[in-house]
This record gives C-alpha cells, structure tokens and sequence, in this order.
C-alpha cells in the first residue's frame, strides 16, 4: 500500500527500493531490509511501530528521495522478517529491545555507514530513544513521533482501562475474550491466550488485541488501517510481540528513556505529537520535552496517533526537510 490518498498533497512521491535484503541477526532471525531514493544521500534508518507492526512501504515516503537514503528493516518477528511471530513455535525469549538495539547497530556497520538519522514514532519513539541513548555518537538527528516510553502509567492507560473512559464502546470488545476473574490484569490474561499453541485460541485472541489498538489510533475511526490490522497473520504477530514486550515493561527500568534523556542533549532533534493521540497520551511526548528541551517540539493540534494523519505527516516531512542539508 502506498499508503491514503491524502498523503499525495503531504509526502513525497511512492518509490521502489534500489536494493533490498536480508540481515543475519542473532539467533535465527533474519531480518529484511530495503535501500531507497539516492545511494549518495544523507542516510536515515526509519524505526517502525508496534513492537511487531513491520514497516510499509509509504514509510519511504517521509523523505526526500533525492537527498536521503532510506533504511527500512523490520524488526525481529514481524513484517517480512523471519522467523515470523505469527508462527506458534516462533521463540520470543530472544526478542528484546536490546536485542534490537543490537539489530540496529549491525545493520548500520554492515552498510559501513558512521552516522545516520533515526526516525521512529510509536514504539519506533521507544526504540529510537533507546537507541540514541546507547549509541549517541552515531545520530545524526533524531525525530520521533507519538511519543511511547512504556512506563507503567502509560501501558496502564492503553492496556488496563485508562482509554476506555474515552471508547467504552471498543473496550468492550477488547476485554470480552477474557473472563471477568482474569480482567485485575489484562496484559497477562492476553499474554496466556496468545501463547497458546490453539489457533483456536490464540488467533481471536490476535485479532481482539489488534482491534483494540487499530480502533483508538486515529482521530477519525479508519475502516482500511482497522481490516489491515485485523488480518489473521499479521494480528496474531503483533499481538503477540506487542504483549510480549509489553508484558516485560519493555526490559526498560521504569521511566529510564525520560531519565536519561540527558544524553540526547547534542543531538538535532524534533517531537511530533498529536493532542488527541489515545494510544501514547501527550504526556509523555511532553515529558520528553521538559527532559530534552533543546528538540523542537511540535503539537499538532487536531491529530490522533497514527504517523498518516495529514497534520503529523506534515509535521515530519517538515522535520526531514529541515534536517536533509545537514552534514
Ligand atoms: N503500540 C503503539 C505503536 O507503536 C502500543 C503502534 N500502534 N500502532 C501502530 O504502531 C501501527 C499504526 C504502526 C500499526
């Protein structure tokens, strides 16, 4: 999908990539990568959501083809990278932030790249954060989007009741698959039904998960991005990567990406956050901005969460552009 058609009047034009390929990660996995717009151009590695959603291809469409050189991966179990999360024998004990952290760093080395951008919204902002956090010395810029750190507070919000104050109706929906004794501690009922090696089982319970989250993303409900994310096999991966790093806090310290965001203090940044966002509220991205003042930090005012939405598509293509002459 090359994505809505909005996008035509925000981004920049569809492209194919120039080459594309497979990184042998640790454990197994392997994971697909593609190179897009200008091989000479300012490198940029693009952090997809979820954890588990995979990366599409109007994900190449946030940079200027004729100054960038767009990375897209998909992180470990998802997307076009295998083992595939959706599979039940597929092993998550090795899928972990740090592992992908990891990832990231032999995907940049084996392009004999030194530095590059790292744009990520949603769990891709987590990512990035960690990330950056690790490796400063080789972010160029950093932009992220839909700010997500998974402290507590924040799963809790979207995963143990917050959210429903504001769709009742789709919470409904949410927690019918889970009987009302196991409702104290939603993430683990999910996280026994998703690992139940039934499709009888785990599969409703992918797609229930998958509703939730592709029904709140968006300030105006999105029929297309909901009959996507409920699709069995990518529902069933991202459900259960999702729940398998949420379950685990991210293998972060509690609010250790605020904590240390210190340490971006030199890198070029930019947040981009909707007001109306139901999946990662404003008070992180805000959080984030107290914490790393010296980002520009950009609410945009009538936006839910999803990275399409006309005014954060806007928001981050401006981000891009103003950094593409850098360096
Ligand atoms: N998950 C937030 C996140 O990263 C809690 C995310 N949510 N939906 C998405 O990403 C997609 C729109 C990319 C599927």
């Amino acid at each position: 999908m090359s994505g809505p058609a909005h996008l035509d009047e925000i981004l920049y034009p569809a492209i194919e990539p120039y080459e594309t390929g497979e990184l042998i990660a640790g454990e197994g996995n392997r994971l697909y990568w593609e190179q897009s717009g200008n091989p000479d151009g300012k490198p940029v590695v693009f952090l997809h959501g979820g954890p588990g959603a995979g990366t599409s291809t109007w994900h190449r469409r946030f940079f200027d083809p004729e100054r960038y050189r767009i990375i897209l991966f998909d992180q470990r179990g998802c997307g076009r990278s295998t083992p595939h999360a959706s599979d039940p024998s597929a092993d998550l004990r090795h899928n972990t932030t740090w592992h992908l952290v990891a990832d990231i760093e032999l995907l940049r080395r084996n392009f004999g790249i030194d530095r590059w951008q790292v744009f990520g919204g949603s769990w891709g902002s987590a990512l990035a954060l960690a990330y950056a956090q690790s490796h400063p010395d080789v972010v160029s810029e950093l932009i992220v989007r839909g700010v997500f750190t998974l402290r507590r507070s924040e799963l809790e919000w979207f995963y143990e009741g917050g959210a429903s104050a504001v769709f009742p109706d789709e919470w409904e929906e949410f927690i019918a698959p889970i009987p009302v004794l196991e409702r104290g501690h939603l993430i683990e009922a999910y996280h026994r039904r998703l690992v139940d090696p039934d499709p009888a089982v785990h599969v409703p319970a992918g797609i229930a998960w998958s509703k939730w989250e592709a029904s709140t993303l968006t300030l105006r409900p999105d029929p297309d991005l909901v009959a996507g994310m409920t699709e069995p096999v990518a529902a069933t991966a991202f459900a259960r990567i999702e729940n398998h790093y949420f379950l685990h806090g991210g293998w972060f310290d509690e609010g250790q990406l605020i904590a240390k965001a210190g340490v971006l203090r030199d890198i070029p940044g930019t947040i981009v956050q909707g007001r109306y966002d139901m999946c990662t509220p404003a008070m992180t991205a805000w959080d984030l901005h107290r914490a790393w003042p010296e980002a520009e930090f950009v609410m945009v005012p009538d936006a839910g969460h999803a990275a399409f939405e006309p005014g954060i598509a806007h928001a981050l293509r401006a981000a891009t552009d103003r950094f593409a002459d850098g360096e």
